[in-house]
């Protein structure tokens, strides 16, 4: 196995890209150290010692969804105890009183896919955010909501993104791509967008202008094969159009879901492996994000190590990951996130939905 990472770390030396062949490489091995040296080599060569965060506030306007994904502990029926859909009012007061800070300049929008609501709901939210807090950068709604807005409005992805964009949408999250492989989606979550829908508003996003995250749900049903393949995939969209501007590890909380006797929780090694294997196979995407949320801020911190130079934001008010009963606090302070940066001997960047630096320290 160390010849093979001799092998794999003399690419890596000269510039050569990785193939299937060696990310299976990497997670057949076991030498976690030196898998996290070369992904940290490379972080540094990509993108120096910057930290990404931001100061942001999260918005789930329902989490009424006709999904019903296996590994979603968020979405639920209209009939449910916990069922609520926010009306324009309640959205603009959760912004005024994060907007109390006046660094607290990002939200971030993502939703159930409720099956009354009309499109126009959505669309008329992101116009009253950009009225009422022009200030506001808005990174909002997955692939995944986009299709639905295709199906219920009828119109195109262009059309539904042009407009959304005009009323102020800035960036798109990397959720709903989960594994970009329609066998484990048919089994997974059958009543959302196909592998190849969310990669075509990924790619309707990136020619309209406008950048987008892309994520992998991993630890679940799926095998190593299929996260590397789904990393290939993402590498070969972002040669293409070059929009995608963070890659997101989301490892699967089984709390509270469909799968929770049956799936375990990933091991922290796992998550770490992960995270350095995405970094050395996805050579062209600029930032990789430890996203504390899921891993606890000291994971998040040792992932800095491990090829992240992205750690996410404050995270007021996130719903999604919580309520599969995260280990991690509902929020952080700016500065707990400026200390651990630079506690992990990095330097904070605290920057907008689309990586403008706003200060560092
Ligand atoms: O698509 C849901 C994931 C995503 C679970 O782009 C889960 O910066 C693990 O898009 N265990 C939605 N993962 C959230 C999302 C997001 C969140 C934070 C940052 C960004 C970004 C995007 O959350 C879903 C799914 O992949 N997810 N439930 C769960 N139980």
């Amino acid at each position: 196995m160390s010849n093979t990472l001799d092998k794999i770390e003399a690419k890596i030396n000269a510039g050569q890209r990785l193939n299937k062949e060696d990310g299976l490489a990497l997670y057949a091995s076991n030498d976690l150290t030196r898998i996290g040296t070369l992904a940290d080599k490379v972080r540094k060569k990509i993108s120096g010692d910057y930290v990404y965060y931001n100061v942001n506030l999260h918005i789930n306007l329902t989490n009424i969804c006709i999904g019903q994904c296996k590994f979603c502990a968020f979405g639920c029926q209209g009939s449910s105890k916990q069922a609520y859909a926010l009306t324009e009012e309640a959205m603009l007061n959760r912004i005024a009183n994060a907007a109390k800070d006046p660094s607290m300049k990002n939200l971030h929008v993502v939703s159930g896919l409720h099956p009354n609501l009309p499109y126009e709901y959505y669309l008329n939210m992101i116009k009253s955010i950009k009225k009422n807090f022009p200030q506001m950068h808005i990174k909002g709604f997955t692939g995944v909501e986009i299709m639905h807005f295709v199906k219920i409005s009828g119109k195109s992805i262009k059309t539904v993104l042009a407009e959304l964009i005009d009323a102020g949408l800035e960036a798109m999250p990397g959720g709903g791509a989960e594994i970009l492989d329609d066998d484990i989606r048919q089994k997974l979550c059958p009543n959302k967008a196909t592998a190849g829908e969310w990669l075509e508003v990924a790619r309707t996003a990136h020619k309209l202008g406008i950048k987008t995250n892309a994520s992998m749900l991993y630890g679940h049903i799926e095998t190593i094969e299929q996260r590397i393949n789904h990393l290939l995939t993402l590498r070969d969209l972002q040669d293409e159009t070059g929009g995608l501007q963070t890659f997101i590890c989301f490892p699967f909380q089984p709390n509270n879901t469909a799968l929770e006797d049956s799936v375990s929780r990933t091991s922290v090694w796992d998550d770490l492996k992960t995270m350095a294997i995405s970094r050395l196979m996805l050579d062209n995407i600029h930032n990789i994000k430890a996203y504390w949320v899921m891993l606890t801020l000291p994971i998040a911190q040792l992932a800095l190590g491990f090829g992240a130079n992205d750690i996410d934001g404050t995270v007021g008010g996130e719903k999604i990951m919580h309520a599969a009963d995260v280990h991690s606090q509902k929020a952080l302070s700016k500065e707990t996130l400026i200390a651990a940066i630079k506690e992990a001997g990095r330097v904070p960047a605290e920057c907008d939905c689309n990586f403008n630096i706003v200060r560092t320290f």
